[in-house]
């Protein structure tokens, strides 16, 4: 038979066409000497230019923001993500160290990371954002980091128009404070103007209790509803806007951490969360809202454009013309839910000089004896 191989596949596939391997190691376990791999190296090998992408995020209490942040190392390293800022939407005081020490872990620690200064998103939940603060290392001291809206338009500002990948994993505070802010030293375009020259696709945080097209608004619209319903009125109509999260609710991940070793940073956020070192598979909402703005909505059914509105604390879609909001839900769950495990189980490569991968060799070492030099 002939086997498939692309880029975007993945190694626990069949190797057809439609669900390709990843990598040539894959085929050579199942392939026989009849087979053929011919079909699809010249056309699915092809190199596509990486999604430039915004991660605006509520880490530190619910784990999967950190499943998603090692979701997006692996797109990284695949090629597939150009990872330009994290953006810290809650008061946590230690999201923008927790957010550091993962990128770290991932061998990137020069990831700018903005925080939401003049958040009115009170959210200050922490289930594990101190706890990797204190033990990883990064480089953040909290209450210096660069303000998120400040940095969202340095960035945006210097991209190419049309070029830029928002994925919002929490709530829309830094959105909603980005399309109200005025023209500065940095463009002339106010945020709604900037934003319409420079973003692409916006991937939304609401819709986590999958009740679009009509229902309760999820966790993260109601930390901050005004800005929900900003970020609704205010986005410009000329980008697609989609709620790709819902699904998350009941498509499970992350068990595959009770396999890492201990104090693999990723494993030890679940733990935390879950206050507990098995049973570790959690709801998926985040990861898919990545899912969706790096790979496309081919394993999603998703909605005609319309337009969503949120009044009091509910979420409501209605096709009117024009809008360009979309809900979507995914397809195949048992697949969705592989795929993504395989993804966010992926390892950064070993540094031969330090001999072991990411932070795990600076874990616990931060205890008390070394409170001096302790930078979080
Ligand atoms: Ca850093
Ligand atoms: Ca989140």
């Amino acid at each position: 038979m002939d086997f498939h191989l692309a880029p975007t596949g993945f190694d626990t596939a069949d190797g057809t066409a439609d669900r390709p391997y990843r990598t040539i190691s894959a085929v050579a376990l199942v392939a026989q000497p009849v087979d053929t791999l011919a079909a699809c190296l010249g056309v699915n090998l092809a190199v596509t230019a990486p999604t430039k992408l915004i991660f605006d995020t509520d880490i530190g209490n619910d784990c999967d923001d950190a499943g998603t942040l090692a979701l997006i190392h692996a797109f990284i390293d695949r090629g597939e993500v150009d990872l330009l800022a994290v953006m810290i939407s809650t008061r946590v005081l230690t999201g923008a160290a927790c957010a550091d020490a993962i990128n770290t872990y991932y061998r990137r620690p020069d990831i700018p990371i903005g925080v939401g200064k003049t958040a009115d998103n009170t959210q200050t939940l922490d289930d594990y954002a101190t706890y990797i603060a204190q033990r990883y290392p990064h480089d953040i001291v909290p209450g210096q980091e660069p303000d998120a809206v400040k940095l969202y338009r340095q960035i945006l500002a210097a991209q190419p128009d049309h070029s830029v990948v928002i994925a919002v994993v929490g709530p829309a505070t830094n959105i909603g404070h980005l399309l109200d802010s005025p023209p500065d030293e940095v463009s002339p375009l106010d945020g709604v103007a900037l934003v319409a020259q420079k973003v692409k696709f916006y991937s939304a945080g609401g819709n986590g209790r999958a009740n679009l097209p009509s229902g309760e608004a999820g966790w993260n619209y109601k930390w901050d509803l005004a800005a929900a319903a900003n970020e609704l009125k205010k986005m410009p109509t000329t980008i697609p806007f989609v709620f790709a999260g819902g699904s998350g609710l009941t498509l499970f991940t992350g068990g595959g951490y009770e396999q890492k070793p201990e104090g693999h940073i990723i494993r030890v956020c679940y733990e935390q969360h879950q206050r507990r070192k098995t049973n570790l598979a959690r709801c998926s909402w985040d990861q898919l809202r990545v899912w969706y703005a790096v790979r496309g909505g081919d394993n999603f059914d998703t909605s005609p454009p319309g337009d969503v509105t949120v009044v009091d604390d509910n979420i409501r879609y209605s096709p009117t013309p024009n809008r360009n909001r979309c809900y979507a839900y995914v397809k195949d769950k048992a697949l969705a839910a592989a795929q993504l495990e395989e993804l966010m189980m992926h390892e950064p490569e070993v540094d031969q000089n330090a001999g072991i991968a990411g932070g795990q060799v600076e874990a616990g070492l931060r205890g008390d004896d070394r409170r001096a030099d302790r930078r979080w």
